[in-house]
């Protein structure tokens, strides 16, 4: 078989590079080791940037999410018992956010490659890549016991931390930047109306808690644990009660629980890959970093880097121009490390460190009341949260030369 582009990795990033490519005329096969039941039961991200939604409107997929998305224009910030909302809209000129599950983007985006009768191969073994070193590369894959290669112009590796393209690339070509937390999340999904129309980011001395939702009806709540927690040791009653303890008391008082239908523990991890090309091999997404979920960027920064890669691919492959191609790597890692910054200092900011003592529990509470306090700082959380602008660095360069 042979197609401009391969894709390896059926998430959200390598679903919305094939869909569009395939919008602007571009072939593109996708390759993915698991099958869609598998990867649409993860249970990952639930906010969408601006940026994230004009991305998927340009891909032709909003139709449900503008139906079914909840616009929240704030969002409250909980420490000493006490929260404060940051009002997004009002601190970013009108910005906003959405929470639309990354079930629900992958399962549009699964559709409509479907409607559209694309080639996606699910189930596939042994997945390799060779030649990326060339102009002539290749993927191979077992199905159904038989051996198939698929030849094509560039590889897109847009298949998570765990996969294999950023495996595949010799060691003395690549730099890896990691810091990994010494805790991680607990993750319980409920069908029961949220706690609050809009999300709680809590600190307290026992450690950060988030409340999510996914709608109306359905709750999604986090808990920070320790690494050595395993899920089975957290009965739902364990999960209610700690997190009524991390609550405040109208919150605590509020709270509606039921059976839990998903519990999962992540780990925490900043991660950054430097470069994200290797000759006709690109990363994209979870592939290439990692933020902590804090700041809710890791879907949102897939979604930029599948934006700058495939209008790359679609100057290289259409108007046979090399231009995006040779930019990719550094315009994409200019808008990740301002994001891992972000989520880092978050992270650092609302969970409970091991060795932090009750000084450091002074020092965040102190700075929390700093940020909901100071019209400067509620800016800084905010235009951050919202997400900045695809051309943030580009027009401050371009204003001070
Ligand atoms: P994915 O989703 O990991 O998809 C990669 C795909 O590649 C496949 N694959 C392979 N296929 C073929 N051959 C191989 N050898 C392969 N190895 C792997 C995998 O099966 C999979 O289908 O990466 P992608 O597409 O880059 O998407 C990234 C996002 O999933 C991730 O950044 C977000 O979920 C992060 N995240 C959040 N992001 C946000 O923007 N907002 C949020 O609110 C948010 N909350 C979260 C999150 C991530 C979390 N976890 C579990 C880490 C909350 C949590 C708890
Ligand atoms: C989620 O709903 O899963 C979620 C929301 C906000 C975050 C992280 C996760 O910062």
């Amino acid at each position: 078989m042979r197609t401009q582009v391969v894709i390896v990795g059926a998430g959200p990033s390598g679903l919305l590079l094939g869909q569009i490519l395939y919008r602007a005329g571009v072939d593109a096969v996708i390759v993915e080791r698991q099958s869609p039941d598998y990867v649409l039961s993860r249970i990952r991200a639930g906010v969408l940037e601006q940026v994230t939604l004009d991305v998927l409107t340009h891909a032709g997929v909003d139709q449900r999410m503008n139906k079914e998305g909840l616009v929240h224009t704030g969002f409250d910030l909980l420490f000493k018992g006490a929260r404060h909302r940051i009002d997004l809209a009002a601190l970013t000129g009108g910005q906003k956010v959405m929470v639309y599950g990354q079930t629900e983007v992958t399962r549009d985006l699964m559709d409509a490659r479907q409607s559209a009768a694309l080639t996606t191969i699910y189930e596939a073994d042994d997945v390799q890549i060779h030649g990326f070193d060339t102009t002539k590369p290749s993927v191979s894959y077992r199905k159904d016991g038989k051996s198939h290669t698929i030849e094509c112009d560039f590889i897109a590796g847009c298949d998570g931390f765990h996969g294999v393209c950023r495996a595949s690339v010799p060691k003395q070509s690549i730099k890896e930047f990691e810091k990994v937390y010494p805790f991680g999340w607990l993750g319980v999904l409920s069908d029961t109306p949220p706690v609050h129309e809009e999300l709680i980011y809590a600190n307290s001395p026992r450690g950060f808690a988030l409340c999510s939702q996914r709608s109306h009806t359905r709750s999604r709540y986090y808990l920070q644990v320790p690494l050595t927690d395993k899920v089975e040791q957290w009965s739902d009653d364990a999960f209610w009660t700690e997190l009524r303890h991390r609550l405040d008391p109208e919150a605590r008082d509020q709270l509606v629980t039921g059976p839990s239908i998903e519990k999962s523990i992540a780990p925490l991890r900043s991660f950054v890959t430097e470069p994200m090309r290797f000759g006709t091999l690109f990363l994209a997404g979870d592939a290439a970093h990692i933020v902590p979920p804090t700041g809710a960027k890791g879907l949102n920064l897939a979604a930029t880097d599948v934006k700058y890669l495939s209008d790359a691919l679609i100057e290289a492959c259409v108007e046979k121009s090399h231009a995006g191609i040779d930019h990719y790597s550094a315009r994409c890692l200019a808008r990740i490390w301002r994001a891992e910054r972000f989520s880092w200092w978050f992270t650092s900011l609302m969970h409970n460190f091991p060795d932090q003592g009750e000084i450091g529990q002074k020092f965040q509470e102190a700075e929390l009341d700093y940020l909901v306090h100071s019209d400067a700082g509620s800016r800084t959380m905010a235009e951050n949260y919202v997400g900045l602008p695809l051309n943030f660095g580009e027009s401050l360069r371009s204003t001070h030369a």
